[in-house]
């Protein structure tokens, strides 16, 4: 049976890796004629992503001349509208009815929540997912036009009861690619009494705890999700980082690697955060809906991410 399943793994990973070069090739030729020459913090970001597949430093580094400012007055208005809401007091409710409880009540989500997640091409997260500066780097590390997956503000529910670690709080990896980019944008300071994540850039492919967790190629049975091997329990800490940072703090991540979220214990945690996946995902669906008004003009790069 074993072998069985090795072979299964194998092929399945070959398939996937045909899948991926087949189904990415158009944007990677499109992407090497059209692309951009980057700025000296767009490369760094690119090379760390690379490298150790993350990246942390201040929105201001990107976004300059008030541009930072900007979105995060935007994102501001919109979690400060979003808290007056009686969905948002109604999901608190259902919080601390459920806190020991499995399930995703921990965290409120003002998009899935307050807009059904329909987004206008003008809003906030679309906007800033798709500017120029993002596409650049998010575009330059998989070279190639990438896809905008899902956008969100989460906003994590806190207590100072330690209750079990539920779904995301617990060791995992994104797997709907190869490599996944995640963005997340601190809204307010986050640090270990509030949630942090943690992430293991040494679990990634090719790196020396890549077997920590199996990769999955679209055959990962939903047990192997949450892997339960005592040696990420026992990691060196120096193995482990953990994203700390003050409101306006970036963070770019290949989720593909090990990592979960943490415990908000003493306030709450507050971040926008957007996916990119390659054309070849397994998750084809996108996390959002567009409003009608939008035209698509699949010579710009930002239209292509949304499409
Ligand atoms: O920070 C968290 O709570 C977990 C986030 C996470 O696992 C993800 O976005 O994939």
């Amino acid at each position: 049976m074993k072998i069985i399943n090795y072979l299964n793994y194998r092929v399945s990973s070959f398939l996937y890796l045909l899948r991926y070069i087949f189904l990415n090739l158009p944007q990677h030729f499109f992407y090497l004629i059209s692309s951009k020459k980057k700025n000296s913090i767009e490369d760094q970001i690119i090379d760390n992503l690379n490298n150790n597949g993350y990246h942390i430093c201040k929105l201001d580094d990107i976004f300059q001349n008030g541009e930072s400012k900007h979105y995060l007055d935007k994102f501001h208005d919109i979690t400060t509208e979003g808290y007056k809401s009686e969905i948002f007091k109604k999901k608190h409710e259902q919080y601390i009815q459920n806190f020991d409880k499995s399930g995703k009540h921990y965290i409120f989500k003002f998009i899935d929540n307050l807009s059904q997640n329909t987004l206008s091409k003008n809003h906030p997260l679309i906007e800033f997912g798709t500017s120029e500066k993002i596409l650049n780097i998010i575009n330059g590390y998989f070279k190639l036009h990438s896809k905008l997956q899902g956008t969100e503000i989460w906003h994590t529910f806190f207590s100072d009861k330690k209750n079990q670690l539920m779904n995301a709080q617990r060791w995992h990896r994104d797997r709907c690619d190869l490599n996944i980019i995640k963005i997340y944008l601190y809204l307010n300071d986050v640090d270990e009494e509030n949630g942090a994540m943690d992430f293991i850039p040494n679990s990634l492919r090719n790196k020396k705890y890549q077997n920590l967790s199996k990769f999955s190629f679209g055959n990962i049975e939903p047990w192997k999700v949450y892997p339960n091997d005592h040696r990420i329990n026992n990691l060196d800490k120096k193995e482990i980082i953990k994203f700390i940072g003050k409101k306006g703090t970036i963070v770019f991540v290949n989720t593909v690697g090990l990592h979960r979220g943490g415990r908000a214990l003493k306030k709450e945690r507050l971040f926008c955060m957007w996916s990119y996946v390659t054309p070849a995902s397994l998750s084809r669906k996108k996390k959002f809906n567009l409003a009608n008004d939008f035209k698509f003009d699949l010579s710009k790069p930002g239209n292509y991410a949304l499409k």
